[in-house]
């Protein structure tokens, strides 16, 4: 392995993901980049960082060059909420940006990770238990961005060899860095609730059913895929993978066992409950077990427990530095 590029490095999966590979690979091999410009101090702690664009060819081409680069883990990208706000401007970078990063990965061999997302399913495909092969006719534009991108990818698996791999990711669960634009954020935002306020008015209905994960597990998986035999993968696009299937009022209660005053309530945002209500309940992630021994070690439970714990040292730390 010589050395990795992370693109969105500063979003929501890489501010883990990257720590991650630099303690499996070493610091030195994993490079951070975003489009955020971060000032001296902000680069150094991150280092080795690069601003970058991911719709300029030219900056990406010339990273992995001069990184000297042979994995990718593209993960710049505009989520669902922030998409649907902005159409065109989310297809410019959503899919210029995948198209940039399979046309550098042509050129130098580079392995490329792609993350498309239970979004890339529509209301016409099976809601519960979703198969890794069915209809995929989402009415977002995440959801064309994504299923353009699996086919993209599985294109350049076939046509030119590229080592694409991807993953359908569920709504995702972190302390680290706050999530934003997503439909899934209610359930980031819960806990950060609960512990400031011990209340939280969620933008979903109480019985919205959606595939969850805790961020450990989807960064385990990301790294795990990317490591699996190659001749064992028969998806190219991209794997089904969930931890638990729950709702706003699932979480509530796993909150309660350890907050028990916690009080929730509900404002439905007509936008983001159309997303959610677009999307399966719950994916069969089976081939996935069955190709390259995908196993979540989190279940709602552990997530709630671990999750509550370090976000209330990590909100007390902030404190403690703003008094400071
Ligand atoms: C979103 N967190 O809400 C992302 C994810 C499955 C949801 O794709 O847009």
């Amino acid at each position: 392995m010589k050395n990795i590029l992370v693109t969105g490095a500063l979003g929501q999966i890489g501010s883990e993901l990257v720590p991650a590979l630099r303690q499996r690979y070493g610091a030195g091999k994993v490079i951070a980049t975003d489009l955020k410009v971060l000032p001296p101090s902000g680069a150094a702690a991150l280092a080795p960082y690069d601003h970058l664009d991911c719709t300029d060819p030219h900056q990406l081409h010339e990273a992995v060059r001069r990184h000297e680069i042979d994995a990718i883990y593209h993960l710049a990208a505009l989520l669902s909420a922030s998409a649907e706000a902005a159409p065109q401007f989310a297809w410019q970078v959503n899919m210029t940006g995948l198209y940039n990063v399979l046309e550098v990965a042509r050129g130098y061999g580079c392995q490329v990770f792609f993350p498309s997302s239970i979004g890339a399913f529509g209301p016409s495909t099976p809601r519960d238990h979703t198969p890794q092969v069915t209809i995929q006719r989402p009415t977002t534009i995440y959801g064309v961005t994504k299923v353009a991108g699996e086919l993209l990818c599985d294109y350049y698996a076939s046509r030119f060899g590229i080592d694409t791999r991807g993953l359908r990711l569920p709504g995702l669960v972190s302390y680290v860095a706050a999530p934003g634009g997503g439909t899934t954020d209610y359930a980031v935002e819960m806990f950060y609730h609960a512990l400031r306020y011990g209340r939280y008015t969620c933008f979903l209905s109480a019985d919205t059913r959606l595939d969850m994960m805790y961020m450990p597990d989807a960064i385990a998986g990301m790294i795990h895929l990317m490591a699996a035999d190659a001749d064992r993968l028969r998806y190219r696009n991209a794997y089904n993978i969930t931890a638990m299937s729950v709702t706003p009022e699932d979480i509530a209660a796993a909150i309660r066992q350890h907050i028990p005053s916690f009080d929730i309530d509900y404002d439905v945002d007509p936008v983001r409950q159309a997303i959610a209500d677009s999307w399966p309940r719950s994916l069969d992630d089976s081939a996935a077990h069955a190709d390259w021994d995908w196993a979540p070690h989190y279940d709602l439970s552990a997530m709630t427990a671990d999750m509550l714990v370090r976000l209330e040292a990590k909100l007390k730390t902030a404190a403690r530095k703003k008094r400071v």
